[in-house]
């Protein structure tokens, strides 16, 4: 995944024309669109095909099962047309590993959540939120999901893993962080929905983001 805008769009809408033309919308502006269960749930994986017409595709499906249903997942996953999969890291090694062999079959790339961005992700993920981070960088992943709620967290995962990952980060707008400060605490990119897909103009909302983030990145903020 090249890193341009250090944009990714959360595309949690249900209906396909809609879908199609926000991606079309904000492409100039997203390095990638992550798809998940809202949309496929409602479209059919066939989406994906059409999507990566605009973007490369992160499948979301937080995959959280034992190594042998989580590499019939990751096959189809892959086989949609998807450039990556979004994985929990709680199931552990074995699991993960799964994910992994079978994306570099395919020569994909796994993200793995470290640690979620809602108020709850504090309560059970959070306290074991650096031991996947470890676990990750072992196992060879492409990157982590880390809260963009929580830029000192960001910052803490970016120490444990140096630059050996890197680090995709949701959060951003609806609820509540902001675009520079994540990337300002160590994130490669952020991951924003709702205050671009429910926006009067996507197009722009993602345009103003994407500014945001330059701003910072030449030092202007
Ligand atoms: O900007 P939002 O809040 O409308 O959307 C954020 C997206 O990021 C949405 O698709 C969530 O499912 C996802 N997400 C989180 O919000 N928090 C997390 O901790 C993890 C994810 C995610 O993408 O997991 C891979």
């Amino acid at each position: 995944m090249e890193k341009k805008s250090c944009l990714i769009l959360a595309l949690d809408v249900s209906d396909r024309e809609e879908a199609l033309k926000i991606a079309e919308d904000v492409s100039e502006f997203v390095d990638a669109i992550k798809v998940g269960y809202p949309l496929i749930l409602a479209t059919g994986l066939g989406i994906i095909r059409e999507l990566a017409e605009f973007a490369p595709i992160i499948a979301d499906f937080k995959v959280a099962d034992i190594p042998n249903t989580n590499r019939l997942i990751c096959e189809h996953v892959f086989e949609a047309g998807t450039d990556a999969v979004i994985v929990q890291g709680f199931t552990g090694r074995d699991s993960l590993d799964a994910c992994i062999e079978i994306a570099s079959e395919y020569g994909k790339d796994v993200f793995v959540v470290s640690e979620m961005s809602h108020p709850g992700g504090a309560e059970f993920l959070q306290p074991v939120g650096e031991a996947i981070a470890r676990m990750a960088a072992e196992a060879g992943a492409f990157g982590l999901v880390a809260p963009a709620t929580r830029p000192e967290r960001v910052t803490a995962i970016r120490k444990i893993i140096g630059d050996k990952l890197t680090i995709i980060s949701p959060g951003v707008g609806a609820q509540g962080g902001k675009a520079s400060d994540v990337i300002a605490a160590g994130a490669d990119w952020v991951i924003v929905g709702r205050a671009i897909y429910k926006a009067e103009s996507p197009r722009e909302a993602a345009r103003k983001i994407a500014a945001e983030i330059e701003a910072k990145l030449k030092g202007e903020i």
